[in-house]
């Protein structure tokens, strides 16, 4: 398989996370392939017409996106279903706290390229807002952090620990940790498994 991959990109991690924990590593070739919403890729959008990463495609050439297909399709066909509970409520929750984590990658990506636009150009509405939510998702992750804590690893741990990775890689004056004991330790539990470990964030720019 071949994955349109970046080392500094929050969901290619995520789905390169997922790829470790169901043991497919050594089956994904990883191509660097630079986007932004500025400009295209027209190579890459020969398999994903919306030029985004993560993409993979399959042996047969089928391409696979977004992050929670990929990761959905691998673990449903090569894994043992064990990141996508079968059941509900198990899988609502799980999904909750993917979206909830996509949500946050996305709020921080868009925070990001706001910031990257220099003084003077910013949006002070929207710079304010995404820090608000920012907020309020950390504050409701330290509130519920038993519904977190007292389930095995699925696809909702998956990708908040890789938001708040995100977090650390580009919003480090935002000191995330402060106030938040519970999710701190909780994290830094996930910062030791072996998948997170084997694909850190890297600035390559
Ligand atoms: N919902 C998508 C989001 C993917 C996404 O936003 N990827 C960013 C990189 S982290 C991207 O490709 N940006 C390029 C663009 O928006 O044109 C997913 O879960 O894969």
């Amino acid at each position: 398989m071949k994955m349109h991959w970046s080392p500094r990109s929050p969901f290619v991690r995520k789905a390169m996370i997922a790829i470790h924990e169901i043991g497919l590593q050594d089956q994904v070739e990883c191509v660097r392939t630079v986007v932004a919403p500025t400009r295209v890729h027209e190579e890459l959008m020969d398999d994903n017409p919306l030029s985004k990463l993560p993409t993979l495609v399959l042996d047969d050439g089928t391409p696979v996106y977004d992050s929670h297909l990929i990761c959905e399709y691998l673990d449903a066909h090569h894994g043992r279903a064990r990141l996508f509970p079968a059941e509900w409520p198990e899988r609502l929750i799980a999904l909750r706290h993917e979206a909830l984590g996509d949500g946050l990658m996305d709020l921080a990506l868009l925070w990001l390229i706001e910031r990257q636009r220099g003084e003077g150009m910013q949006s002070e509405a929207l710079v304010a807002a995404c820090a608000r939510k920012v907020e309020r998702v950390l504050e409701r992750l330290e509130r519920d952090i038993s519904a977190f804590t007292d389930r095995p690893f699925d696809i909702g741990h998956l990708t908040i620990g890789t938001a708040l990775g995100y977090l650390d890689f580009r919003f480090g004056f935002l000191n995330w940790r402060e106030g938040h004991p519970a999710l701190t330790a909780w994290h830094a539990d996930f910062l030791e498994r072996p998948s997170v470990k084997a694909n850190p964030v890297v600035d390559d720019s």
